[in-house]
């Protein structure tokens, strides 16, 4: 075997977001307390991470992703000794713990923001990104990911600062030294509290380009080009390894939503950046529209999706390591956006599961897609809290649309669709909650729950169950190399994995209708044997056979 052993290669990682995950308390949000009664649940499916979006102190313009105190709790999620309880209740089995790194930007309300803002010769100036606006209006023609400029003018000092989200998420300077070290110390005080690792947000986004020079108007998110993967961004998460991570065993995630996999190479590689892994976002913005925006319906194609993850399985051979994921707190359901949320919803969902489980990279699953979990069926804008989906309507109401207009993209892409309760029973609220949710429940809990899915053997969740044990069972589907099958096949995705003498054959059917998949001749083999699949199937031969609607099937070949 050519790539060394790691724990965090072999791990599935289960995604948890507090705020939708179970409520303990009967306030309507989910808690720390909440998922700490869930351990036992998370220990059944079999996981062996468990990455918490931010539990910490913040007003919550964008559900915590705007960090008043680094060192704190969230009130509504409980206390720090609920969090070391979670924490020992996850060791206890196995489970490691990694934590969400907000670094880019802090809450303005963090202390360093509300004393940044005070005075021009605050020691905090510097902290964040201060400038004089040009021609009455802001520095440069950036704008925020949730629409709107970047910039917001401070009466107080008579400046604007940046802001590449809500303007209650000031950047951070990270030009400035002493705001890394602010930053590396933190890092340093959760991981001695017995951390796993972090998750770190928009971390390609952190150092700007010098002058912050006007971006080019017509791409996209306005300014991206002088933001992701700045000038100093590989010094500095290099840095971060050597202060902080270096020899420790522990797991890193950057996300980076302008990642290319050259540049993945260089924050992944073996004399790079010292990351363990990132999360690109080629494939989940596949189906933006023309004009790069989430807000505008494109379509996706199943020969871009493979050559997209074609290009990251074979590109990072041997230069680092994949992360496999179709979804998260930010995207719509997996499901109903690369598979069928009707009448396929069951064979589709375990489909694509039986993708991440086998792709070579480290497996993320977010809540609630081990049951098929789907979008919401939105119908009022007062259904509707993201702030980016609120803006969203806002911006068109302005230009005179009302909701129904905007229903349907609303419907396929707000980011609310992966926040809506765990649905755990057909109760009321779906036993998330005994109070009234913050956010709606999704109808389907009635048919939709783990209540429902544990107790069926031919469920999802007893799928993912299987596919987490066969991955730990089978270095083949961890450690194999990924050979793509049928390049321009519009319906089906097969590829081989191969470890030494080895060999996993793997055919998805991506479509409701069945296409017939004929094995290369020349991929030659003694024995066939199943692995797992979605559906019944007599027999063991793969040479030729009728594929079922989102029918999946792994076959060993030896
Ligand atoms: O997301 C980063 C990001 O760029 C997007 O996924 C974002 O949701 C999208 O561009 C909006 O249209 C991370 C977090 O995962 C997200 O929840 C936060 O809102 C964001 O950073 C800011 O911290």
């Amino acid at each position: 075997m050519d790539v060394e052993r790691e724990w965090w290669k072999e791990a599935t990682v289960y995604q948890i977001y507090p705020r939708s995950f179970r409520d303990s308390d009967g306030d309507g949000v989910g808690d720390i307390p909440g998922i700490t009664e869930k351990a036992d649940y998370l220990d059944e499916l079999g996981v062996d991470v468990v990455w918490l979006n931010p539990v910490y102190e913040s007003p919550n313009a964008d559900n915590g992703y705007d960090i008043s105190d680094y060192r704190s709790i969230m009130d509504e999620f409980g206390t720090m000794d609920d969090w070391e309880r979670l924490l020992a209740a996850l060791h206890d089995r196995d489970i490691r713990l990694i934590m969400d790194l907000v670094v880019n930007h802090t809450s303005d309300e963090h202390e360093w923001f509300r004393k940044s803002r005070e005075s021009k010769d605050s020691d905090y100036r510097d902290y964040y990104i201060w400038r004089e606006g040009e021609d009455g209006g802001p520095p440069n023609n950036w704008e925020g990911a949730f629409g709107g400029s970047a910039w917001t003018y401070d009466e107080r000092t008579g400046e604007y600062y940046l802001h590449l989200f809500d303007e209650k998420q000031p950047d951070l300077n990270w030009d400035n030294p002493e705001v890394r070290q602010r930053v590396y110390d933190m890092m340093e005080w959760w991981l001695e509290k017995g951390i796993d690792g972090f998750r770190m947000d928009v971390i390609d986004l952190v150092s700007k380009a010098e002058g912050l020079p006007d971006g080019d108007p017509d791409s996209g998110w306005v300014g991206n080009e002088h933001f992701m993967g700045g000038p100093h961004v590989h010094d500095y998460i290099r840095e971060m390894y050597e202060e902080v991570l270096q020899g420790r065993d522990v797991m890193t995630v950057g996300e980076m939503p302008g990642a290319t996999v050259d540049e993945a190479k260089q924050y992944l590689g073996p004399d790079g950046d010292g990351l363990n892994m990132i999360f690109h976002f080629e494939h989940v913005t596949l189906d933006y529209g023309e004009d790069g925006s989430r807000w505008t319906m494109g379509e996706w194609s199943l020969p871009e999706f493979k050559r997209v993850f074609t290009k990251w399985q074979t590109e990072l051979e041997g230069e680092g390591w994949n992360s496999a994921y179709l979804g998260n707190h930010d995207w719509p359901r997996m499901v109903s956006r690369f598979g069928d949320d009707g009448v396929y919803r069951i064979e589709s969902a375990k489909m694509l599961a039986t993708m991440l489980f086998t792709l070579r990279g480290t497996t993320y699953v977010y809540q609630g897609d081990e049951i098929g979990m789907t979008n919401y069926p939105f119908e009022s804008v007062e259904e509707v809290r993201d702030v980016s989906a609120r803006n969203f309507v806002e911006r068109k109401r302005s230009e005179g649309y009302d909701f129904d207009d905007v229903k349907d993209v609303v419907r396929h892409r707000s980011r609310d669709n992966a926040r809506t309760p765990m649905q755990w029973s057909d109760e009321q609220y779906a036993g998330f909650t005994d109070g009234e949710p913050w956010i709606p429940v999704n109808p389907d809990h009635e048919t939709v729950n783990v209540d429902e899915a544990m107790a069926n053997e031919e469920s999802i969740w007893h799928y993912y169950r299987n596919l987490i044990d066969l991955r730990h069972e089978n270095d083949v589907l961890v450690y194999g190399e990924y050979d793509l099958l049928l390049e321009e096949d519009p319906d089906v995705y097969a590829y081989l994995r191969t470890l030494d003498d080895e060999r996993a054959l793997v055919v998805l059917n991506f479509t409701e209708s069945t296409p017939t998949f004929t094995l290369p001749m020349d991929v030659t083999y003694d024995e066939a044997e199943l692995m797992v699949g979605n559906y019944a199937v007599a027999g063991h031969d793969p040479r030729s056979f009728e594929l079922r609607p989102y029918e999946a099937r792994v076959y060993r070949l030896t």
